[in-house]
């Protein structure tokens, strides 16, 4: 069908002009001849916003017609980045909507897009994986909804001051944001706390029934998501938390308006913020609310979705596959089956079938102080209907487990969803690895190390449940906007079909010995070096050459991902320059970027530390044109649009067996950046396909370290045997990096010479051995740039097109819906 006028749906210049024009003048209330860059912005992203609609309803009118199985991907994250160009790219109006800013005098199409302010809606690795599966899942034509929450504060924006870290609230609502649609006609109820009951319904049948003390209303936010030059526009549904009118209503009559107002304000706060901690479960009472928040929501908005169509909810997982986003969305079991049973009707066991056959969970850590725990009287407070259920689950599993291991009791305390060492907790992995017909982990040595040491008792009882399927990233995003002089050159030398099928880059690799075609490969990264140095000098001051290597780390901030072993690693190469034995090193740019959590005292000293490195180092003369050190304040995914093409060298140098999988690994080799890295996560399969001469490797592996572990590690040992080691720590201990303050860095210098829990110690010397491999090789650059293309020539396994075409067929069971528009 057609459901919009052609004039606004029309896409060449001409008509986004007129759009542009419509938009200033009605919604914007502005002249075009006083128009700011912002309100230019938000008259373009209006104008495209309205070229989306025909086809984002076109996909909803699809699936209305004809009953199709639909993906709910459930996530508390969605780090979705800038829209505009992203939207421009897939409608594939980027050239049309440069002529139509330039009618307003404008140079250039970036300078509008450097307006946007994206929403930081995640903090790291998961949230950036759900936003590239979304498009993904629509550039293939599936359909599918994100299921979220609409933080109305995101995760903080960071500013470095006297060398710390500083957190400032993330306001990226204020100036109005332009791609959300809110949908109040389609608001839910939820409730929490309060208690259970018991009763005869009009049948005689005898039920339980949750009577909540407190309400929220749900109020979804959607936020089109177009795919790849198709028709088809799938949604994030993320939901606002409001309070609920009945509530004011009844204080006000008893005059307790301040009450009324304060149960308001509790219910607002539910969406507020996006917890700030990646990585550490601190057990807060309010994500707990914010979870049950988002995913009763989207439940029922689902099971309405059924009834609106006529689809008895008896079919639900015909129609719909809901994938949970690690356990932060884990509470789904039980609140499917509470709605099932409770509200629908359903006798145990169908309720119990219908929720096992839609659900799948993806687990994206094997850090304990990741897993998430509840404690049970809190649970019981807030959620007292789900922990009936949950009791009830956990019951006829257990009697599973027992006739499946007789008087094995240690098994049954090993897998139950209550975990009764200590004060007693319900285990989220438990209750999601048990609903789920499903549990995939998100690359093949994780997924492994899942079965191996996570849950070797649930792989046992399940082998079939556990599966791997490798992340990966979206090419749009992080090829074709963030490196456009890369993705002109592959459409040039290989036709611009790349961009949807990645596997095409392999052609590249006839070119590995075309010394012209090398130097022009070169050209392109040299380019985005460029941009990103008049960043570095706009941003921090420090002046950098683009010519020399640029070595880069960005990621959270975290002791598993050791960015100190990189610091250390700087100050040894400091050393050398200093004492004259700097003979090949290379040049060196060595850029971080990341945040900590804000009550990680441990990141943050990291950061500390960092900058207090980059302030001697810069300072120092005999380091001119050999050493520089920036640490890029605010990394968020408009920073990495800038960095990943920028990139000479990738850090990825984790602890063996503690990155699940990484994606910036995966970002970087795609743009042709030669990777350093441990046998970690996605590492061990980007080496196996780019080729283990083109992949710097050092460290020691998962087993190893294992046995390390198991043996008494002792830091001390490593460090007495490298003189280079021995002297950094030297250095920091007399204050060196610190304006001779000698405690300042005291907790860093105890963990590392103490426990070492990250075995810092026991890679170093192995780590500077592969930068001097590193260095060499840049020496060469004929030889680094053939390198740098096989990685780009090799690295189409990790488009996230082929991670959702494997959850499609091996999890999901869904098939493309091509939709059509015909007008
Ligand atoms: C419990 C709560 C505080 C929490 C919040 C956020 C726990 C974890 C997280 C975020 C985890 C995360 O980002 N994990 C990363 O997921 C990526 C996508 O699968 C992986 O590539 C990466 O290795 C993993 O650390």
């Amino acid at each position: 069908g057609c459901y919009a006028d052609p004039i606004k749906a029309g896409i060449d210049a001409d008509a986004v002009f007129d759009g542009m024009t419509e938009h200033l003048f009605f919604t914007l209330g502005k002249l075009a001849t006083s128009a700011s860059l912002r309100d230019l912005y938000m008259a373009l992203s209006y104008a495209v916003r309205d070229r989306l609609m025909t086809r984002y309803l076109a996909s909803q009118e699809a699936i209305r017609a004809k009953p199709h199985k639909t993906v709910a991907y459930f996530s508390a994250e969605f780090l979705i980045g800038p829209q505009l160009n992203n939207n421009l790219l897939n409608l594939g109006i980027q050239e049309e909507a440069e002529e139509a800013v330039k009618r307003f005098g404008i140079e250039s199409l970036n300078d509008i897009l450097e307006v946007e302010e994206e929403p930081g809606l995640g903090n790291g690795g998961l949230g950036r994986l759900a936003a590239c599966y979304m498009e993904s899942l629509a550039s293939l034509q599936v359909p599918a909804i994100g299921y979220g929450i609409r933080y109305e504060f995101g995760i903080f924006n960071q500013i470095i001051r006297d060398g710390w870290q500083i957190e400032v609230t993330d306001k990226w609502l204020k100036g109005g944001w332009p791609w959300e649609l809110p949908q109040p006609d389609e608001s839910c109820f939820v409730g929490f706390g309060g208690r259970t009951e018991n009763y005869i319904d009009d049948q005689g049948n005898y039920r339980s029934r949750w009577i909540p003390s407190e309400h929220a209303i749900g109020v979804p936010h959607d936020i089109p998501i177009l795919g790849y030059r198709v028709n088809n526009c799938d949604r994030l549904r993320l939901w606002r938390a409001d309070a609920t009118e009945s509530f004011d209503f009844y204080a006000f009559n008893i005059g307790d308006y301040y009450g009324a107002v304060e149960e308001k304000v509790a219910s607002e706060t539910i969406s507020k913020v996006l917890y700030p901690n990646d990585g550490t479960d601190e057990g807060r009472r309010l994500r707990l609310k914010q979870q049950h928040f988002f995913v009763s929501c989207s439940l029922q908005d689902m099971i309405r979705s059924l009834e609106t169509r006529n689809i008895p909810v008896e079919q639900f997982s015909e129609n719909w596959t809901v994938q949970l986003n690690d356990t932060h969305p884990a509470i789904a079991v039980a609140e499917l089956m509470r709605l099932l049973i409770d509200n629908h009707h359903f006798e145990w066991d169908q309720a119990w079938d219908i929720t096992n056959r839609s659900v799948a969970y993806t687990n994206h850590t094997l850090l304990p102080e990741a897993l998430e725990k509840w404690d049970l009287n809190l649970f019981k407070s807030l959620l007292p209907r789900h922990l009936e259920l949950i009791y009830e689950i956990n019951k006829r599993f257990l009697q599973q487990v027992r006739l499946r291991y007789p008087g094995n009791d240690l098994i049954l305390r090993k897998l139950s969803i209550i975990d009764e060492e200590g004060s007693k907790a319900v285990r989220m992995a438990h209750l999601a690895t048990i609903g789920a017909h499903n549990v995939n982990g998100v690359a093949a040595l994780h997924s492994d190390l899942i079965k191996r040491q996570l849950m070797p008792e649930f792989a046992d009882l399940w082998p079939e449940k556990f599966t791997n399927v490798t992340n990966g990233v979206t090419p749009r995003r992080w090829v074709a906007l963030s490196n456009p002089e890369l993705a002109s050159l592959l459409d040039q030398e290989i036709g611009s079909n790349w961009i949807t099928n990645m596997d095409l880059l392999t052609q590249l690799e006839e070119k590995e010995n075309d010394s012209n075609f090398l130097d022009v490969f070169g050209a392109t990264k040299l380019l985005g070096k460029r941009k990103l140095a008049g960043y570095i000098h706009r941003q921090t001051g420090i002046l950098v050459d683009p010519s020399t290597l640029f070595d880069v780390q960005v990621k959270r901030i975290h002791q598993y991902k050791r960015q100190h072993l990189n610091a250390l690693q700087i100050i040894a190469q400091y050393l050398r320059i200093k004492n004259g034995t700097a003979h090949s090193i290379a040049p060196r740019t060595v850029i971080f970027g990341g945040k900590a959590a804000p009550g990680y005292l441990m990141a943050k000293l990291m950061i500390r530390f960092i900058n207090g490195i980059a302030e001697v180092v810069n300072a120092d003369p005999d380091m001119d044109g050999k050493l520089r050190v920036v640490f890029l304040p605010d990394y968020n995914v408009k920073l990495g649009e800038q960095v990943y093409s920028a990139t000479d060298l990738s850090e990825q140098i984790s602890t063996a067996g503690k990155e699940a999988s990484g994606t910036g690994n995966m970002k970087f080799a795609m743009n042709g950046a030669l990777t350093i890295g441990t046998l970690d996560g996605a590492n061990v399969e980007i080496r196996d396909r780019v080729g283990k001469e083109n992949f710097f490797l050092f460290g020691k592996t998962e087993s190893e370290i294992m046995k390390l572990r198991k043996n008494g590690y002792d830091p001390k040992q490593y460090i007495e045997k490298s003189p280079e080691l021995s002297e950094a720590i030297r250095l920091i201990e007399l204050g060196h990096f610190s304006n001779g303050d000698n405690e300042l860095f005291r907790p860093l210098l105890n963990s590392l010479t103490g426990y070492d829990p990250f075995f810092v110690m026991a890679d170093f010397d192995d780590y500077l051995l592969a930068q001097d491999r590193v260095s060499k090789a840049w020496q060469n650059h004929k030889e680094w740039n053939r390198m740098a293309l096989l990685n780009t020539a090799r690295s189409g396994f990790f488009s996230s097109d082929r991670s959702i075409r494997e959850y499609c067929s091996s999890i999901w069971k869904v098939n493309p819906l091509e939709v059509e528009i015909t007008c």
